[in-house]
């Protein structure tokens, strides 16, 4: 049957997702946007309450949630600080190639320490000269002895504050990409790594953003994730669990673009009435929220198919393209509403303007979701 009611350990997990979003998030989200400071007192207290780390397994120390618990926890916490939330986020992505392949042994090593203490961890795929383009990466890890050497350049979340990286390199230049790459784990200490500068970016500015490079990173056998050759699909099957994810935050900035520009245009006046009684206001927060409940049930259905234990690719690339032009569209309408006040830096509004952008881009931009989606339409419907 449909049903689209959260039952008590649902609703349990999202009250507590919100209720620290509320009190923890909230008050302190325009301080760190102003600072671009890591938002480590946050992180710590995540973990504490387990809102960190949310899809690893209880073998490894973690709440085991399914991918539609997550979302829930994604959406709230994004409602308080997409970027904090990008940067509580980017540990599940760093993780899900883990998740997806990694031995009994690496599992308890990298993913059981971040459940023990809390940590941070990257996801290393994009280069400075390939994003959308994974087939075009450079970095290279070769065979030597019983050890892999790796080069190259990444750019990634984290950078600057994880504990290790998955990074994922070409292994067999002769190969066709999606078997001549291969994940790795490596370690943030290993010598031979250099991270760059932090980003200053548009929006979500307490998120860390670097360049990471690698020369002559001597990485273990043991840290291949699954076997050498397999890393372009490890890498793609990741996105599956964490499209999702990033769908259900662009949901949460959504909603908090909502609930701000309808209090607002319940208290601002003109002709002699609250904004909210002229119909031109109304009709936008109404689009407004056809927007964001739409985008939630994309977001929801493309997590129920991976928990069903379905392959949700088609539904997490429709959820991730629907919510991130809905957060965009929503952050532009809620500034409309808000009138010139929508561009004060002092208003709410104005930050979640800078922070939407992002999710029309990172996690796969608009366009490669919508390639994703249009190559399953003809075996669809032949
Ligand atoms: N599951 C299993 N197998 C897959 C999957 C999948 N989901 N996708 C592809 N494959 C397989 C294919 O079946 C094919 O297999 P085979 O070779 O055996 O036939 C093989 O992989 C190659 O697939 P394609 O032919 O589709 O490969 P292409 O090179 O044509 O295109 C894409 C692939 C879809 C364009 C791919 O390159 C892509 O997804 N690009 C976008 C990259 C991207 O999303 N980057 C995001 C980086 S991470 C990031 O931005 C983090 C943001 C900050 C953190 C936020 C909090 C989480
Ligand atoms: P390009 O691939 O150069 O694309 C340029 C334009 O061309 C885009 O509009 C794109 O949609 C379009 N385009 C490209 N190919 C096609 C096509 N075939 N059809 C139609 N249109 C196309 N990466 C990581 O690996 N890990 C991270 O943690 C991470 N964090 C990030 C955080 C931030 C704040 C940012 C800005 C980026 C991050 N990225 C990360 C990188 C991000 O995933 C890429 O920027 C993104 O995938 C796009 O790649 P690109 O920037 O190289 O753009």
């Amino acid at each position: 049957p449909v049903n689209f009611g959260l039952d008590d350990d649902q609703r349990g997990i999202q009250e507590l997702a919100q209720s620290f979003t509320r009190d923890k998030i909230i008050p302190v989200a325009a301080e760190y946007d102003r600072s671009m400071a890591y938002p480590w007192p946050i992180l710590k207290e995540a973990h504490s309450l387990g809102l960190l780390n949310t899809h690893i397994p209880e073998a490894y120390g973690g709440p085991e949630l399914g991918l539609l618990e997550c979302a829930l926890v994604s959406e709230s916490l994004s409602y308080g600080c997409s970027g904090i939330q990008t940067a509580m986020e980017a540990n599940g992505l760093a993780e899900a190639p883990l998740i997806v392949a990694a031995s009994h042994e690496t599992k308890m090593k990298y993913l059981g320490r971040m459940t023990e203490e809390p940590l941070m961890a990257a996801y290393c795929v994009t280069e400075p000269g390939a994003g959308s383009d994974v087939a075009g990466i450079k970095t290279k890890a070769e065979k030597k002895g019983d050890k892999w050497v790796l080069n190259g350049s990444k750019m990634c979340t984290n950078a600057g504050h994880a504990n290790w990286f998955f990074v994922l390199a070409v292994t067999d230049p002769s190969a066709p990409p999606s078997k001549g790459m291969t994940g790795f784990v490596v370690d943030a200490d290993s010598e031979g790594i250099i991270i760059g500068k932090k980003e200053i970016n548009m929006g979500q500015r307490c998120s860390d953003t670097r360049m990471v490079t690698f020369q002559d990173v001597v990485i273990p056998e043991e840290n291949v994730l699954g076997k050498a050759g397999e890393g372009f699909k490890i890498a793609m099957k990741a996105f599956d669990i964490t499209r999702p994810l990033v769908a259900a935050a662009a949901v949460g900035l959504a909603q908090r673009a909502l609930e701000e520009a309808t209090r607002y245009a319940q208290e601002r006046k003109t002709m002699g009435q609250p904004i909210i009684n002229h119909q031109g206001v109304a009709f936008m927060l109404a689009d407004m929220a056809i927007g964001a409940e739409a985008a939630r049930g994309l977001v929801w259905r493309s997590a129920w198919a991976k928990d069903c234990g379905e392959r949700n690719t088609f539904y997490a690339s429709m959820a991730k393209a629907f919510a991130s032009k809905t957060a965009v569209e929503n952050a532009n309408l809620g500034v409309q509403v808000y009138g010139g006040a929508g561009f004060n830096t002092e208003m709410p509004m104005e930050k979640l303007y800078r922070d939407a952008k992002i999710y029309e881009l990172y996690e796969g931009t608009s366009q490669i979701q919508r390639l994703i989606v249009s190559r399953n339409l003809s075996a669809l419907y032949p």
